[in-house]
């Protein structure tokens, strides 16, 4: 699952790149595309980890990548835009990151410091992309429909999908809008459309703002957060030790990347299952709504073929009893069939015979 940066120049994202990656910034590498996996933090393998001892430790990951800056405000940048839409269409989301702080040594975007509109220009761009992407495909599937043979009842129904993503777009809406269910959101996928993406924004404040909510959203945000781009790079720079004194000053509890991440993992619809064990500790990524049966075959197809039942216990019954004894003793540990829809935080240990 892979994330990009999105925003105006100098809002931050590389910055914010940086903190999240643990990469330093590289301004050699300030016009390309750069692309890092992404531990996704979880406390509650530390917890298996000290019942378990286990040999390896293994999180789950999201990818992030950095694009460089979206300036509307010039050919130029418009040009640069289009160029890197095509690594957009293949992102799961994307994270549009605007500028509230002040800084006398940064140049502010179109000479204003305007987080809101910059948000809103943003997500009116991602919009004609869209419009574009989909009027060009209105025109083949007329075309298609013309000639008639075999495909072409499919044609029209994708002809008639398109002209309501259209309408939608026209409306100032975005695409996700437009779709009813799973097969049309399946249909839409394949074209990468922009907006059908969850969008988290980021409000990059000041370093005295860290501590408040967000100051405004944007309606079709799936999440928002205000941090500090720069504070979070330098608590990536900081010794574990020296963290929570810092994040304390801040009056944070934890670092805002953490949040970012997980911000990203939800709204990609993913959730996590643990296994536990001697060898490895592990949180293994999902889709929301998987089966116990589709949850085995994540690990191994053996697994999933020879599926018996999956022994599950959620992870704070499991907290709560102490260790998987007790949680045993107090009933806490289920015995699941193939058809049982996988929690996030269960922790699973699969029986299966091949
Ligand atoms: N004061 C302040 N400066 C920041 C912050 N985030 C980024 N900057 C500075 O703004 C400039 C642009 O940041 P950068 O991450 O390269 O922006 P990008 O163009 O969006 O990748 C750099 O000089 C950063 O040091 C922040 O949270 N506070
Ligand atoms: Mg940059």
């Amino acid at each position: 699952m892979r994330f990009a940066l999105v925003g105006p120049p100098q809002s931050g994202k590389s910055t914010l790149f940086s903190a999240i990656t643990g990469l330093a910034p590289d301004p050699a590498q300030s016009g390309v595309e750069r692309l890092a996996t992404v531990k996704v933090p979880d406390p509650r393998l530390d917890l298996l980890a000290v019942l378990h001892k286990p040999k390896k430790y293994t999180e789950a990951t999201l990818e992030f990548v950095d694009v460089p800056g979206i300036s509307l405000s010039d050919p130029h940048g418009q040009a640069e835009f289009r160029r890197c839409m095509a690594n957009l269409r293949v992102c799961d989301g994307l994270v549009a990151v605007v500028r509230q702080f002040e800084s006398s040594g940064v140049t502010a975007y179109r000479n204003r410091i305007d987080p809101k509109a910059d948000l809103d220009e943003l997500h009116t761009e991602l919009m004609f992309a869209d419009l574009e992407q989909v009027v060009n495909r209105i025109e083949r599937l007329e075309k298609q429909v013309a000639k008639g043979g075999k495909a072409v009842e499919a044609d029209k129904r994708e002809l008639a999908l398109m002209q309501r993503i259209r309408e939608c777009l026209e409306k100032e809406l975005p695409v996700s809008n437009a779709l009813h269910n799973d097969e049309e959101g399946k249909i839409a996928l394949s074209f990468g459309f922009l907006t059908q993406k969850p969008l988290i924004v980021v409000i990059n404040v000041s370093e005295g703002d860290v501590a408040r909510p967000p100051a405004f959203t944007h309606p079709t945000a799936t999440a928002t957060l205000a941090l500090s781009a720069e504070i979070e790079a330098e608590i990536a720079q900081l010794s574990p030790d020296d963290r929570p004194a810092f994040l304390a000053d801040l009056g944070l509890s934890e670092p805002a990347k953490n949040r970012l991440i997980h911000a990203c993992y939800d709204a990609a619809g993913l959730i996590s299952f643990l296994t536990a064990g001697e060898e490895e500790v592990r949180a293994w990524t999902i889709r929301r709504g998987m089966s116990a049966l589709e949850a085995a075959g994540k690990i191994h197809s053996d697994i999933q073929r020879g599926f018996i039942r999956a022994e599950t216990v959620a992870y704070a019954d499991l907290k709560a009893a102490g260790d998987m004894r007790a949680a045993k003793a107090a009933g806490k540990v289920r015995l699941e069939g193939k058809t049982y829809v996988v929690q996030d935080g269960d922790v699973i240990l699969f029986r299966f015979n091949v």
